[in-house]
């Protein structure tokens, strides 16, 4: 399979991450995109640095207010203090209900505020160039299934699918599935599929597409209320305006069984064929697997295999995108098992 990997990947390395008021190390790091690169070659895959620019499809997906923000973070912050070269940013102050998010601050922890839902997503001086360089790889995985191709995979991180219009969070800047939702879209494709199996609802990706029916988000994941984000991913969210039902989300208890998780991938899926979509993105995260460290399913190596197969049986063009998974020994066999599912199949 074709496979995009940008290696500004490891432009975004920063070394913590808060949690439960600690700073711990980041489970998101650059050996794990390392260690998918390394199993797609090692199972003769080929490996492409993509070529496209995605800076005009950008604005489509998020608003040119937190783009503008991204883009420039890192040089406001060194602004502050040129020692903040060796510090991370946090937020400190989030416009919660009844507080205004239409004015901008000027203060830079305030506008980090502003365009973040959390304090688990550390910003380091690359983040900007990796995230715009994972929309890359994602744009010319669009172009390739334009040109005829049946699949594509982008290899890139940082992840996307918690990043919305106008907000980071989860690990996530830019989102890649949406961007390449919207430049399938963009290439002629009635309506676009959005699957998303990551362990977290995907829900920068459902706020981005909500109100909208040509492109549809289908999402298995831990319950949120238990498990991470949290404020999104119940069933009863379902679309609204113009996109009434063409959102469904599938929460899953933590710890069920692979048994319990392929019965709702197969709700999923056909769901999903009954809209008739002219092609699908895939959120590829795999932190589903049995032995992530931070989540709760139990799926194994050769359920993700499975997994490929029954994405090719959907039939549909198909475009992957990696998301989570923090096994990073097992990160790259995991992804070869669901591309060698599908092209099995
Ligand atoms: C893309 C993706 O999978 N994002 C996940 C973001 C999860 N954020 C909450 C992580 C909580 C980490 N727990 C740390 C345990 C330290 N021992
Ligand atoms: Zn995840």
């Amino acid at each position: 399979m074709n496979c995009y990997f940008p290696s500004q990947h490891a432009l975004h390395a920063p070394s913590h991450e808060f949690f439960r008021g600690q700073l711990v190390p980041c489970h998101e790091t650059p050996a794990r995109a390392e260690s998918v690169q390394q199993a797609l070659l090692a199972a003769g895959h080929r490996v492409l640095e993509p070529q496209a620019d995605s800076r005009v499809l950008l604005p489509r997906v998020h608003s040119p207010r937190y783009l503008g923000f991204l883009e420039r973070a890192w040089a406001d912050w060194l602004a502050l203090d040129p020692a903040n070269a060796e510090r991370q940013p946090w937020p400190s102050t989030w416009p919660v209900r009844g507080l205004r998010d239409d004015r901008e601050p000027a203060e830079f922890s305030a506008r980090l505020g502003l365009y973040s839902f959390d304090s688990g997503t550390p910003l380091s001086s690359g983040s900007w160039a990796a995230a715009k360089a994972g929309c890359d790889a994602a744009l010319s995985a669009a172009l390739a299934l334009a040109g005829g191709e049946r699949a594509a995979f982008c290899a890139s991180r940082p992840p996307g699918h918690h990043a919305g219009p106008d907000f980071m969070g989860g690990y996530c800047f830019l989102n890649q599935a949406a961007l390449a939702a919207q430049a399938l879209r963009e290439q002629g494709a009635a309506r676009v599929a959005i699957l998303d199996v990551d362990y977290h609802h995907g829900n920068g990706t459902q706020a981005i597409f909500y109100e909208r029916a040509d492109v549809s988000f289908v999402s298995l994941h831990g319950d949120p209320r238990t498990e991470y984000p949290f404020f999104l991913g119940h069933a009863d969210e379902t679309g609204s305006g113009p996109g009434f039902g063409f959102n469904r989300n599938l929460p899953l208890p933590a710890g069920c069984d692979a048994a319990t998780w392929f019965a709702a991938l197969e709700m999923g899926c056909n769901h999903l064929l009954g809209q008739a979509p002219e092609a699908l993105v895939v959120s590829l995260g795999l932190d589903t697997y049995e032995g992530d460290p931070i989540s709760k399913f139990k799926l194994t190596t050769a359920d993700f295999a499975r997994l490929g197969e029954r994405i090719a049986a959907l039939g549909l063009p198909t475009l992957l995108v990696l998301e989570g998974g923090y096994a990073t020994a097992q990160l790259g066999s995991n992804a070869v098992a669901v591309l060698n599912g599908i092209e099995a199949a």
